[in-house]
């Protein structure tokens, strides 16, 4: 964030400043930055003190719903950690929730969906939405960036796979079994059920966007479980046609999941202008896979940050130094931050990618 407001030091001088100059942008874009950008995902909750007091006595769905809450909870870690980027306080529930599916958060779960999706007749009643269902994330998004100023915050939503596999289970699964079932036994439901989640996803995006995000996140976690032959038959079409639906938004695109080795060059092919990685993948190697036209973001291990000090040291290092054969670098974790991390831990990891990447600044 800026504080001078004299235009008297140089780089607040240029006309270009704002969040769609900041090194987090720039990254995902494949331009030359002052320094690498970190944020973390599910960097917003999770480990922080002040999230658990903030949500003693909210249910989880319920804090999604008020701007007041999602603006304070989004803003946490930013203050604390010194990240490049916010990510919206939500969860990729929040638009099925809104398109009438009845289903909550449970604590120490995770989404818990009352009636599975098994019958065209379902598909059909999850209905499309529009701002006015979601009108407390337009208003969230509106109020974190006058707030965040040169800061971009990042909108997210989950990708068709990873949320259909939320609705045919009823909950978190661990491999995925029904939702494969489904996949393999009734291909035209299954096209229904993903076809009518990427509408109601890049619908959700599209608000985030025109509130004013500087970038979006399209959350596949699950997608891993997949082989590449059955990713491109099921599941590409559908994240590309959410990730083409943005191409005019003007602002990057990141695709990311767990478990994706073997998927990250199709994954690439969706579309996104940058491929989150996970940890198993190291970024050169992963480069290597995606080619010279999109950005990578990772990869540190959450459980790494467990470890002591040098140990992370190290493994920041190493990823610095093999993120430099990406057209772009955006640092982060390979998938969330896990609760029993150390906050201070992240503010130092921050610290120190900005230290080691920090070179002069070549706007060219
Ligand atoms: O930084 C942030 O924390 C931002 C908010 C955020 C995001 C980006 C939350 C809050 N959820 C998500 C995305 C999300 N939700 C994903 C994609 C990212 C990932 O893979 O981690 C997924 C798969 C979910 C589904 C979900 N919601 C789970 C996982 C369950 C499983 O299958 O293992 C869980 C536990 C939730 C609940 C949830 N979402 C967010 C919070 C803070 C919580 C915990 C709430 C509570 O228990 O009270």
């Amino acid at each position: 964030m800026t504080t001078d407001t004299t235009g008297t030091v140089a780089r607040d001088d240029d006309p270009r400043r704002g969040p769609a100059d900041s090194p987090f942008v720039r990254a995902c874009r494949r331009r030359p930055v002052p320094h690498t950008p970190v944020w973390f995902m599910r960097q917003a909750g999770r480990s922080l003190p002040e999230y658990r007091q903030i949500r003693a006595n909210v249910a989880m769905l319920e804090s999604c719903r008020r701007p007041d809450l999602v603006t304070e909870i989004t803003l946490q870690p930013v203050r604390r950690h010194g990240v490049d980027a916010a990510i919206l306080f939500s969860d990729i529930v929040v638009p099925v929730a809104a398109a009438g599916v009845d289903l909550d958060i449970v604590p120490g779960t995770g989404p818990v969906v009352a009636e599975p999706v098994r019958t065209l007749d379902q598909v059909e009643k999850i209905r499309p939405i529009t701002r006015d269902d979601v009108s407390y994330v337009d208003e969230a998004v509106r109020l974190l960036v006058a707030e965040l100023g040169d800061t971009p915050l990042i909108g997210f939503a989950g990708a068709p796979f990873t949320l259909a596999s939320y609705l045919v289970e009823g909950g978190p699964s661990r491999t995925h079994a029904k939702t494969k079932a489904l996949m393999y036994g009734q291909p035209e439901l299954w096209h229904a059920l993903a076809g009518r989640l990427a509408e109601i996803t890049l619908a959700f995006l599209r608000v985030q966007i025109d509130a004013g995000v500087s970038a979006v996140q399209l959350f596949d976690s699950w997608a891993g479980a997949l082989s590449e032959a059955d990713y491109r038959r099921f599941v590409l079409p559908h994240s590309a046609a959410v990730l083409a639906g943005l191409a005019d938004a003007g602002v990057p695109r990141i695709h990311f999941g767990v478990g994706t080795g073997e998927l990250l060059s199709t994954m690439g092919e969706a579309g996104a202008d940058v491929v989150g990685v996970d940890w198993r993948t190291p970024l050169d190697v992963a480069t290597g896979r995606i080619g010279p036209d999109r950005a990578v973001q990772g990869n540190l291990d959450p459980c790494v940050l467990l470890a002591p000090w040098p140990v992370v040291e190290a493994e920041v290092r190493r990823i610095l130094e093999q993120g430099r054969a990406a057209p772009g670098h955006v640092f982060n974790l390979g998938h969330g931050v896990l609760p029993e991390t150390d906050p201070d831990v992240l503010t130092r990891v921050v610290a120190l990618v900005h230290e080691l990447s920090a070179g002069p600044a070549d706007q060219g």
